[in-house]
């Protein structure tokens, strides 16, 4: 039997080492269906249930296993579900291949079913890499480099391919004019800056008598270098979201997440600091960064198209985090741990306290901070996190101390709602051995988490670890929302939009087979992690959580607690208990030991 288009397709991704496409089915990819079914299903086809998470489950497959993450759809409405699972993917720097289908070549030009111009389409999101396979002889190569765009970018490319041209008979290119052949594989790469930009940067950092480190995942695989150079120059570390997982959250002078969602110490570290080194971060929020001429900064990314950005560096190092670190490293001096180490680290130290005793306020029914903060003890050593986004994300960032080996992820950067079941999902392909745990707001849950249990229904028997808890913050409220509104624009909660029915999600799974719990009272939260984390099957754990509880910015500016205030006055549904929450969360900085915040312009004495 002659090899079509699509077997090749199939068999160039397993060259590739490409063990699984996350997919959902289509005429537009009947072709590749149909080669599945003769390659015996090599790569596996896991099936979504959705288009968009299939996206997502490729991009959380990429990100916890390091490899190219590959999805699959459909012409048209398959094409399009894909997207935002792919911007995701995009501005997280993560690299995902999208296969997808296209009407016949002949119909191409006619306005015909599920006809949409997929080259534009997809030409900003896969902007690195976007081509259509008109002829058998394109391949090996445009499958080739959409393969090593998106490892060389860490970035999404797309691969079209009519439904028609995926049932011709595979022809290699020929070694002749006009013919591109190709060839497997890459080698591991790591660009080292040069020794004069190297001398600079130390020169800046060993002038540091106040130095301040932000880390991003570009520093992930950079660990101990991050722990020398912190050490060597009397450095504490903020993290940005998609770094939580670069270094440990017990260190003592890790000040944690950074940003609205971020924690006191990070903040103030960037108020004071005279000194910034950025390692493999592009955090976006410019005003959480010292002021302009405060502080003299280093940064270093491995790529030069995002040097250089976000604050008026020095010195751009463009190069591999660790490798880069390992040559600053014999350059640097070894600083006296001053003054400014020692407060970083009884900044950081009250802050944990500060988490502890938020986690333990009353609320009604049960504290939100509290759900996350209860697990830190449990976690397993080698546990994979997700969160949605929504105020999950706040907890995650806030009470979550990652350490070891586990891993955690969110949307970064298209903060999009939806990704936290599928996340954990490709967490289990990538990691069938380790336990995934997603924190997924009730809003995100109803969007698409409940319809992604069924593919956890259909996949959990084949896992090593069957462990997967889908941790459900049921607040009935789009609260992330209603609270900036609040917080932003003093406006109350409008109901219409922001309050969501309450739904039995512990029921939900039971009925497709996997374990759920309810969980009503304080005193059953611990109870209900163990009963997940010791549960032969994935689990659903429904907290009932208490929407009062606001994710207040860790520097909370006074303007915007007076528009929450007002929104109190305008006639908020949930003002009573809003306005108990609020104040019982403030109060805990008043505590004996802690230290009035009031002398610093913008502060509150929130957190
Ligand atoms: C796709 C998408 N739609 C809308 C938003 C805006 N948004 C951000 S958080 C949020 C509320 C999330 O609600 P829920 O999942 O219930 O979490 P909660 O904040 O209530 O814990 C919304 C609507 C978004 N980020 N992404
Ligand atoms: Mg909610």
């Amino acid at each position: 039997m002659s090899k079509k288009v699509s077997d090749h397709v199939l068999e160039r991704l397993r060259d590739w080492g490409v063990e699984h496409v996350f997919a959902y089915p289509g005429d537009g990819i009947n072709g590749l269906l149909a080669a599945w079914g003769r390659a015996d299903d090599n790569p596996r086809f896991i099936q979504a249930r959705h288009e968009e998470m299939a996206a997502f489950e490729a991009v959380g497959y990429a990100k916890f296993s390091g490899r190219v993450g590959v999805c699959a759809a459909t012409s048209g409405p398959g094409a399009i579900h894909l997207l935002n699972g792919l911007y995701d993917a995009k501005l997280d720097h993560v690299p995902v291949v999208a296969i997808v289908g296209q009407t016949n070549r002949s119909a191409m030009g006619g306005s015909y079913q599920q006809e949409v111009d997929l080259l534009s389409l997809y030409k900003d999101v896969a902007s690195d890499f976007c081509e259509m396979v008109t002829v058998p002889e394109q391949l090996p190569n445009v499958l080739d480099r959409a393969m090593r765009t998106a490892m060389a970018r860490r970035s999404v490319t797309a691969v079209i391919i009519p439904a028609d041209v995926q049932e011709l008979d595979y022809s290699p290119p020929e070694h002749a004019f006009k013919m591109v052949p190709s060839s497997l594989g890459m080698s591991h790469w790591a660009p080292v800056p040069n020794d004069e930009d190297l001398s600079r940067a130390a020169e800046i950092l060993n002038a540091a008598e106040k130095p301040a480190i932000l880390i991003g995942q570009g520093a992930r695989g950079a660990r101990q270098e991050v722990m020398e150079v912190a050490d060597r120059i009397g450095a504490g570390v903020a993290k940005a979201l998609l770094g939580k997982d670069a270094l440990d959250d017990d260190l003592p002078y890790v000040t944690g997440a950074i940003g609205l969602l971020g924690t006191r110490p990070s903040y103030e570290m960037m108020m004071d600091c005279d000194t910034l080194l950025v390692i493999g971060s592009s955090f976006p929020y410019t005003q959480f960064l010292p002021e302009f001429g405060q502080a003299r900064a280093v940064q270093i990314d491995i790529d030069p198209h995002m040097v250089g950005l976000r604050y008026p560096f020095e010195v751009n190092l463009v190069g591999d985090a660790r490798e880069t670190l390992n040559r600053l490293l014999p350059l640097l001096k070894h600083a006296k741990h001053s003054s400014w180490r020692k407060k970083i680290e009884k900044d950081t130290a009250r802050w944990w306290e500060v988490m502890q005793r938020r986690a333990a306020v009353d609320a009604d029914p049960i504290n939100p901070e509290y759900v996350a903060h209860a697990l830190n003890d449990l976690l397993p050593e080698n546990a994979v996190l997700s969160a949605d986004s929504g105020s999950a994300a706040n907890w995650y960032a806030r009470h979550l101390r990652l350490r070891g080996a586990m891993r955690g992820s969110l949307s970064g950067t298209l903060a999009t709602m939806g990704p936290g079941v599928p996340y954990a999902i490709g967490a289990k392909f990538a990691h069938g051995d380790r336990p995934a745990i997603a924190l997924v707001g009730d809003g995100a849950m109803q969007m698409n988490g409940m319809a992604e249990l069924i593919t956890i229904a259909k996949y959990w028997q084949e896992w090593e670890d069957p462990r997967l808890i889908v941790a459900v913050y049921n607040n009935q409220d789009l609260n992330q929302v209603t609270w900036e509104m609040r917080a932003m624009s003093g406006a109350p909660q409008f109901l219409p939009s922001q309050s969501i029915p309450d739904i039995p999600y512990g029921d939900a799974a039971r009925l497709f087979g996997l374990h759920g719990v309810r969980v009503e009272k304080p005193e059953e939260v611990r109870g209900a992690w163990e009963t997940a984390l010791a549960a032969d099957r994935p689990c659903v754990l429904d907290f009932v959580t208490d929407p009062a509880v606001p994710p207040i910015p860790p520097h909370a500016e006074l303007d915007q607690i007076e528009a929450a205030a007002t929104a109190v006055l305008k006639g908020d549904s949930d003002r009573v208990a809003m306005a108990r929450q609020g104040f019982k969360a403030k109060v805990q900085e008043f505590l004996p030991g802690h230290r009035h915040r009031e002398d610093r312009p913008g502060a509150e004495p929130g957190q």
